[in-house]
């Protein structure tokens, strides 16, 4: 492993603003069957069987199981309480414990998981429970809203029932922070709201992570979303902070802010290193620092947004072009063939603004000059050599790919004059691309895009089309991937192991807190 750069301080200043983590217990809903269904989301659904007050009642021996609804998300840890009937339990109770956000993850065996990412993610425990009657409570915590008991081992003297199940879930959001929507709004907007403050809420524990199913961490691309969402929604601006700290705490070995963090077992950085993602600092410190005015912080953390500034600017060839040697050195979506140069050089020009305005209010003036100077490099850069006239659209990479990505980020970069870009969204939705958006990550970017450019309707019509469809098709928190013509899409070669609700989806709440409020919108 290579090399770090810590800053204990800041470390510990992080560390310090560890957050409280608030619990509330939730019972079951339902007793439930997840049945295979070819017209259903994925292909399951759950038909309801029974009332969860009926649970009780229930005896199960070997081989039996059941399958409990929660009626909604949860993030928390699992308490049972089991209860022998017939006989004293002469040997140990062997149950399995199979946990799903979604019906595919009860319906489907997880032995037969071939996806890349590690099969340990998938939520499933063999308990062995020695003294019954007696209650346990996992020491892991889940994230699910069906949870499948099956009864692997008890004896041929005894059974048992379930007295009581519940979960205690976990979360750092304060949902009294979290003003109502005026009355006038309507139910979808309401809706779409709710969601998108539960998909947050359901990943605030300890730092903002990006799934509480997986990755359960924090990544700082996710980061930048939920933070505009919180400061609408919950105000948790000190758990920003800590955030913020964390990465400016630990940055990799030439000095770039790292991808993704963990907490435990003592703060690390992971080697991860992504380009727009360390200059996502610039923006989230921005972002902070306009919503709390926080003039302490940004003190501190300026010099190493600066320096990611710096960085990335490195990586420009002689044309001024963000050189374009892998595939990895930089996300903006999930896409196999997306090519990133054009992306990635927008990103850089957005953070470069976005580090303008801040070197300014400081009074930096050496950065004021580098920075003013790279944004008009790099702009003319993009103009020179990825602008195709003939097409009307932005180029990336040695194939001259046209890409959703692309426009989005030229947009939001603000490299074209306002009515060109307006005219660029336009072309786009007459003539879209064959490389299209998979994220709802990239979503949040085309609305901000529309936005951008005064296209308030469209941007609301594409909120309603695309959340909206997700909530038709059973979200209870937004998800990671949804591409409404491939619902089973997965990077990781397994939807069982995407995540469904996740950080960097929450923001229907952000835009229409921020932008759709107004009693005429
Ligand atoms: C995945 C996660 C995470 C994202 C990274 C780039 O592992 O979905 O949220 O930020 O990719």
């Amino acid at each position: 492993m290579k090399s770090k750069q810590v800053n204990q301080p800041f470390v510990e200043r992080a560390e310090s603003l560890i957050p409280h983590l608030y619990e509330k217990k939730v019972y079951p809903a339902h007793i439930i069957d997840v049945v295979k269904d070819a017209g259903a989301f994925q292909g399951w659904r759950t038909e309801r069987i029974g009332a969860a007050e009926e649970l009780a009642g229930r005896v199960l021996g070997k081989g039996d199981s059941v399958t409990l609804d929660f009626g909604d998300h949860h993030v928390g840890y699992l308490t049972l309480s089991i209860l022998n009937v017939n006989s004293n339990a002469d040997a140990p109770l062997r149950l399995k414990l199979i946990f799903g956000e979604m019906p595919c993850e009860i319906g489907e065996d997880f032995d037969d998981y071939d996806g890349w990412l590690s099969r340990s993610w998938l939520q499933d425990e063999i308990v062995n429970v020695d003294v019954l009657p007696g209650t346990i409570t996992l020491p892991r915590r889940y994230t699910f809203r069906y949870l499948k008991i099956i009864v692997l081992a008890a004896s041929q003297r005894y059974s048992i029932s379930f007295p009581e199940v519940h979960c205690t879930t976990v979360t750092s959001g304060d949902v009294a922070q979290v003003k109502p929507l005026p009355d006038y709004m309507s139910e979808e907007l309401r809706e779409l709201d709710r969601i998108g403050i539960k998909t947050l809420q359901d990943c605030m524990h300890t730092v903002f992570e990006d799934g509480p199913k997986r990755d359960r961490r924090l990544w700082i691309g996710d980061l930048r979303l939920q933070a505009l969402a919180n400061y609408e929604t919950f105000n948790s601006n000190a758990l920003v902070k800590r955030c913020l700290y964390l990465f400016g705490g630990m940055l990799l070995e030439d000095g770039q802010v790292g991808a993704c963090l963990y907490e435990k077992p003592s703060p690390f950085i992971d080697d991860i290193y992504l380009y727009d993602y360390a200059l996502f600092f610039v923006a989230t410190l921005y972002d902070y620092y306009e919503a709390t005015k926080d003039r302490d912080t940004l003190d501190e953390l300026w010099p190493i947004a600066a320096e990611q500034l710096r960085i990335g600017l490195q990586r420009l060839d002689e044309r001024g072009i963000v050189k374009d040697d892998d595939t990895w050195y930089c996300f903006l979506d999930w896409h196999e063939e997306l090519n990133k140069q054009a992306g990635a050089q927008a990103v850089l020009i957005y953070c470069l603004k976005r580090g303008l305005a801040l070197a300014s209010g400081l009074g930096d003036s050496d950065a004021q000059a580098f920075i003013s100077l790279a944004i008009k490099q790099a702009t003319d850069a993009a103009l020179t050599h990825l602008w195709d006239k003939e097409q009307g659209f932005f180029t990336s990479g040695s194939k001259a790919q046209v890409s959703w990505a692309t426009q989005i980020w030229m947009v939001l970069a603000e490299v074209l004059e306002p009515e060109q870009s307006a005219a660029l969204l336009d072309r786009l939705f007459e003539q879209p691309p064959a490389i299209s958006m998979s994220t709802p990550y990239l979503y949040h970017h085309l609305i901000e895009a529309l936005l951008l450019c005064g296209k308030k309707e469209k941007a609301l019509e594409e909120i309603r089309a695309y959340w909206g469809e997700m909530i038709k098709d059973g979200a209870d928190t937004f998800w990671e991937l949804y591409n409404p013509s491939d619902k089973k899409l997965s990077p990781y070669g397994s939807n069982l192991v995407n995540s469904y609700c996740h950080a960097w989806s929450c923001t229907p709440t952000y835009f229409i807190r921020k932008y759709f409020t107004e009693k005429d919108s």
